[in-house]
């Protein structure tokens, strides 16, 4: 493999931040924040180009969201009938009397689910929203 050439950059950001991030560290047991970064950096790039390509991928989508939002459920529902095709299953918890936990099985074009990803956590009333995908191959 082709040795590249290292480069230094400088970060700068919240002490808190970084001190949780230590933390991390640590208990990753990673020897130096360079390595922890560089791995950072490699799953970034890996979810972008996954989820830009034409690829036909899998996954799951989380979804934190309060129910009590107005519309929500309704709009959550709609966007996922438009993607049925792509929704292999999806499964509701509810965590308390507020809050519940969606997780949707999804297949297709990664930029297919990327988008129908987007669409559902950038709803009013998300509070956290991941989607996680791999190749098939
Ligand atoms: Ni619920």
């Amino acid at each position: 493999m082709e040795n590249n050439k290292l480069t230094r950059f400088g970060v700068s950001m919240d002490e808190r931040l970084l001190e949780n991030f230590d933390k991390i560290i640590e208990e990753k047991g990673y020897s130096n924040r360079s390595e922890a970064v560089r791995d950072l950096i490699r799953d970034a790039i890996l979810q972008h180009n996954w989820t830009n390509n034409s690829e036909i991928v899998a996954g799951a989508i989380l979804l934190f969201y309060n129910h009590h939002q107005n519309k929500l459920v309704n709009e959550m529902m709609g966007i996922q009938h438009e993607y049925h095709e792509n929704i292999l299953a999806a499964t509701h918890l509810h965590i308390d009397h507020h809050n519940c936990l969606e997780i949707i099985i999804v297949k297709g074009l990664a930029a297919d689910l990327r988008t129908l990803s987007d669409k559902l956590i950038t709803l009013k009333g998300v509070f956290y929203g991941k989607l996680t995908i791999s190749p098939l191959s």
